[in-house]
């Protein structure tokens, strides 16, 4: 058969007032931009286990009436998508289908709602694809009915005994970066959370030889690539996370990951990260203020319990010459309106190098959406198109839902400000430039990572 895989792509906002103010403002878009633009690594995987004798093609859609003409001229098309763009893959699915072409769909999204994604597919993929994947390709080919295909039905997937994804299908397309995975999951259960979880509830780790094999796939097609680990959280076991650093010095590869606060307490770890070649890691700090974390992670309640050192945590992990995007998310009960200054004051007082800023968004199948639905907070139950992390669809405990709105207005204009990206930025560099036995190397810590200046 001839097999498209069509990834959902870009990023997505609909509220029109905050598109208009990043349009305007540098550093906002810049970011975008280099987000933007990552190929689905979820179909490279489940590429890499098509049975022999299927031709294989990769394509990607930033919304529907906009895919690829090539698609409708496949036998089966397999789409990944997240919640924001469901109804736009579901669109495509229509057409294709009307079109005669089978169509297989999976991804986040869809694992948590299959009976709604099955209205528009032939087969729906429930959690880690790896496993349903040659079945779905074997039902398309002898043309089976629509079916939902659980991975929990299927053997586990044994991450120690993965191919390399398919970097190969993504052709000359030009990408600032490429994800690899080091881990999928994340031991902690915090009640916002839609990433891995969603797939499968452990928290594992692949063996490091396998993450340096497939960065050097990446290096052999795309020299000098910049990689992103597409993880929940790599350095929650430092042992471990040591012995990647290690394997990934002789790769001289520079790489951005997400991470818990907790990899400060480890100096010689931090050492290893940036001799590794990490520039940046990307930490969920959540709420500038101690109360409103109370509770957000539910297994310890570990959010809570490390916002007491955070700008020592900031301040440690910098001094390693590592950046820190610093994550709040706006709206958390227990946030008023006073939320958007501090937030603003600690992006400063911490000088943090990027500062995310993103409003508490209710995903399909998490605790938080039970939790406001049940509450009646959830302003539209199924606008799926709004879960774009800058949305508003809920009820806050501290403000109205326009006082939120307009709060992450300000903030925006005022953090992602030329002026005050600097004056951060600067303050990072000065700040680290006291530091005993900083900067540790002469290459300025963020080269790799900052946005081109407007
Ligand atoms: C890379 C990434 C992106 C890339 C996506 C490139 C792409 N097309 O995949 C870009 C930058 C485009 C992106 C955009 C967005 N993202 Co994003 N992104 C990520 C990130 C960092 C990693 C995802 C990843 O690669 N996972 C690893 C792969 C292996 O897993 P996977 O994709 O789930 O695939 C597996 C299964 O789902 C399944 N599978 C997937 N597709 C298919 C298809 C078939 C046919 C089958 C059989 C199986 C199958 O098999 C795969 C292997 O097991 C995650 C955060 C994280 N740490 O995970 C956020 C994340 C996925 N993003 C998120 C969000 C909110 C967005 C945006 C809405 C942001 C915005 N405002 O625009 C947009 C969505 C637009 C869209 N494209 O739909 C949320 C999604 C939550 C949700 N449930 O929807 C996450 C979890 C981050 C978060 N803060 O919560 N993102």
């Amino acid at each position: 058969m001839k097999i498209a895989l069509l990834a959902m792509s870009g990023v997505r906002a609909c509220d029109q007032e905050l598109l208009r103010l990043g349009l305007t403002l540098p550093g906002f878009v810049d970011r975008s931009r280099i987000v933007a633009s990552l190929p689905s690594l979820g179909l490279l995987c489940i590429a890499a286990h098509t049975p022999a004798g299927h031709e294989l093609h990769y394509f990607e859609a930033e919304a529907a009436g906009r895919e690829p003409p090539e698609i409708y001229g496949c036998d089966l098309v397999a789409i990944s998508t997240f919640t924001a763009q469901a109804a736009d893959a579901y669109a495509i699915a229509d057409k294709l289908r009307q079109a005669g072409v089978r169509v297989a769909i999976g991804g986040l999204h869809v694992s948590c709602v299959p009976e709604e994604a099955l209205t528009h597919a032939d087969y729906v993929a429930v959690g880690e694809g790896e496993s349903v994947w040659a079945a779905i390709v074997a039902a398309a080919e002898r043309k089976a009915p629509p079916a939902i295909f659980r991975a929990s039905d299927f053997p586990p997937v044994d991450l120690a005994a993965q191919p390399v994804p398919r970097f190969d299908l993504l052709g000359e397309r030009p990408y600032n970066r490429y994800t690899v995975q080091t881990t999928r999951g994340c031991p902690w259960r915090c009640e916002f959370c839609a990433s891995t979880v969603m797939l499968h509830s452990s928290y594992r780790r692949r063996p490091v030889e396998h993450v340096v094999r497939d960065i050097a796939a990446i290096e052999r097609l795309h020299p000098g690539a910049f990689i992103e680990f597409a993880d929940d959280n790599t350095f929650v076991d430092k042992t471990w996370g040591k012995a990647l650093c290690r394997a990934l010095l002789p790769l001289k590869v520079k790489w951005f990951t997400e991470t818990d606060i907790s990899v400060a307490e480890d100096a010689e770890l931090l050492e290893l990260m940036h001799e590794a070649g990490c520039r940046q890691v990307l930490i969920g700090l959540e709420s500038p203020t101690a109360p409103a974390l109370t509770g957000l992670e539910q297994r310890a309640d570990r959010k809570a319990r490390w916002a007491a050192g955070y700008a020592d945590a900031i301040r440690a992990i910098q001094s390693h010459g590592i950046t820190v995007n610093g994550c709040f998310i706006l709206g958390l009960d227990g946030h008023t309106k006073d939320v958007f200054r501090q937030v603003e004051e600690c992006a400063e007082a911490w000088a943090l190098f990027d500062v995310q800023i993103t409003l508490l968004t209710s995903f399909p199948g998490t605790p938080l959406y039970d939790r406001l639905l049940a509450a009646g907070r959830l302003l539209e139950p199924t606008a799926w198109h709004l879960c774009t992390l800058f949305d508003v669809n809920f009820r806050p405990t501290g403000m109205t839902p326009q006082e939120l709105r307009e709060g992450i207005y300000w903030l925006s204009q005022r953090i992602y400000s030329d002026e005050a990206t600097r004056r951060r930025r600067k303050a990072f560099f000065q700040h680290f430039s006291n530091e005993p036995g900083y900067p540790r190397r002469s290459s300025a810590p963020a080269e790799a990572i900052s946005p081109p200046s407007p």
